[in-house]
């Protein structure tokens, strides 16, 4: 293997695509697997790994694992990758970013530092709960170091102040929501194509469901003595501080919090484990149906106030806008910060770029996804349709059995398409979804009347072109 070529990362990265040929790494070696690729027994998944390693897609897709499956791939081999050590001056002790944790390696960061990340969206259809590791990160800070024995959570604001320890919650009745969490940039991708726009360029990725567990926040702030105020608000702070020492922060209303239907806690488990330092150790707290930006991490305190959050997250950030405002007429204390989040759906598989095999003599393609909308509504249908509109098919949804008003967790859902004697000839198909809540909210079909500067709420139809083979 010594005589073959030698390849740094960034140039493995370029052949990420048929028509750039199909590179990727396992462990020290690089192979070029475009012949392969349409015959791959897995389909288009192997293009997640194309121009990069498949080592952590292998860790999930155990039936790699054998003998022969090494062989074939060794049988592709064209270089060895450049085993260039990168040191981080960043990393060195003292600075904020040297308490970070460890990341799954299919977390690709959308920024290292603060690190944000999304998994492969091929992957996210796979399961209703999406595995902690996957679940994608949105950090604005480095992430704070706290000790669950020296842990406080101050609450401000009712009958007299108070503080609870992490073992004073966990000794409070036991509460599990079923909540998909979702950026207000997720998609943002997709809208500045139209036009461009600042912000995190989130593919359909920064989503992710998950069973929460804690205490519930009505119960704590009914044990305060706090009342029913709908002019009201609940101010969260988590324990992540900017250079000027302000925490990050944000608000909801305090008709949400007190709502016993509203299941807003204070967690400290994620699908049963507890919460990983990047998902807000030891307790952050989630407001389902509500933008991720609120689901404060790392929570240090609460406070019943007469205004909303002063942080820039609920100020200056994550509002929409007309797609007529510009960063010269914006004016953020005009524009409500988000609160629930509109009807979504994304296609998770095929990808964009696959080239698709029609699975029986009639024609079909199967197409996967999640749909999901805020407020706790109800996902009751998702249309999808490969001929521009012509004619839609409806999917069959995967989601838990919860009442409309507090269906707080994401759909799943699977569809097969008819695929035309001419389309197969054609080759190149492009497949649209939409969802529909239960208020009967349809998502906008395209991005160009819903564009606005931040790029968030980018909740147009999902479009993906594929290759029929
Ligand atoms: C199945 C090879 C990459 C996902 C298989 C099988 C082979 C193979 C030989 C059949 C295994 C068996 O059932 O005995 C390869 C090679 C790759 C590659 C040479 C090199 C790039 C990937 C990647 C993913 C993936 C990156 C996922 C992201 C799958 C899945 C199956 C599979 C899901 C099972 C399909 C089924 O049983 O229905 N692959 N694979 N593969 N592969 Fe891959
Ligand atoms: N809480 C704190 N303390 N600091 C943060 O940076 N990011 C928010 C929210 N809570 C954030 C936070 C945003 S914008 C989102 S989308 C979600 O956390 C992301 O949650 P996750 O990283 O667990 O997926
Ligand atoms: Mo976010």
């Amino acid at each position: 293997r010594k005589e073959l070529p030698t390849y740094r990362a960034d140039e493995v990265e370029q052949h990420n695509c048929a028509e750039k040929r199909i590179w990727v790494t396992y462990g020290l070696g690089v192979y070029d697997v475009t012949d392969f690729a349409e015959n791959h027994p897995g389909g288009d998944k192997i293009l997640m790994a194309a121009g990069s390693a498949i080592d952590p897609f292998w860790a999930i897709y155990q039936q790699h694992n054998t003998l022969e499956v090494l062989e074939l791939l060794e049988g592709f081999r064209i270089g060895n990758l450049e085993g260039l050590v990168v040191t981080n001056v960043d990393d060195e002790l003292g600075s904020p970013w040297s308490e970070e944790p460890q990341r799954h390696a299919l977390l690709k960061p959308a920024s290292k530092r603060p690190f944000n990340a999304e998994p492969p969206i091929g992957l996210l259809a796979e399961q209703f709960y999406t595995p902690n590791e996957l679940f994608y990160v949105r950090n604005h800070l480095p992430v704070p170091v706290i000790n669950p024995e020296d842990y406080e959570l101050e609450i401000e604001g009712g009958a007299k102040d108070k503080t609870l320890t992490l073992e004073g919650i966990k000794a409070l009745p036991k509460h599990s929501v079923t909540a998909a969490i979702m950026c207000g940039g997720n998609r943002r991708s997709e809208m500045t194509k139209v036009k461009a726009v600042k912000g995190l360029s989130w593919g359909a990725g920064a989503v992710g469901n998950a069973k929460w567990s804690g205490a519930r926040l009505c119960d704590v702030l009914r044990e305060q003595g706090v009342q029913p105020d709908e002019t009201k608000h609940v101010i969260f702070e988590g324990a992540d501080l900017d250079p000027t020492s302000h925490p990050y922060g944000a608000s909801i209303p305090l008709a949400k919090a007190l709502d016993p239907r509203g299941d807003v806690i204070l967690a400290y488990e994620m699908n049963d484990e507890p919460l990983s330092r990047d998902h807000g150790f030891p307790i952050r707290v989630i407001v389902p149906g509500t933008v991720g930006a609120r689901n404060v991490k790392w929570l240090t305190r609460i406070v019943v106030a007469d205004k909303e959050s002063d942080s820039h997250w609920q100020q200056n950030d994550y509002k929409g806008f007309s797609p007529s405002t510009d960063w010269d007429t914006v004016d953020f204390s005009k524009s409500d910060a988000i609160q629930a989040m509109p009807v979504t759906s994304a296609i998770c598989t095929p990808q964009a770029g696959a080239r698709v095999k029609v699975d029986d003599d009639e024609g079909h393609i199967t197409v996967r996804g999640y749909a999901w909308s805020g407020g706790g509504r109800k996902i009751v249908r998702v249309d999808l349709t490969n001929d521009e509109g012509a004619s839609w098919h409806v999917a069959e949804l995967e989601q838990e059995e919860m009442p409309d008003g507090r269906h707080y967790g994401w759909s799943l859902w699977t569809a097969r398409l008819p695929v035309s004697e001419a389309q197969r000839k054609a080759g190149d198909v492009e497949i649209w979804a939409k969802a529909v809540d239960s208020a009967y909210n349809v998502q906008p079909e395209k991005f160009e009347h819903i564009w606005n500067l931040r790029g968030v709420l980018a909740n147009a139809y999902h479009k993906v072109k594929v290759k029929i083979i």
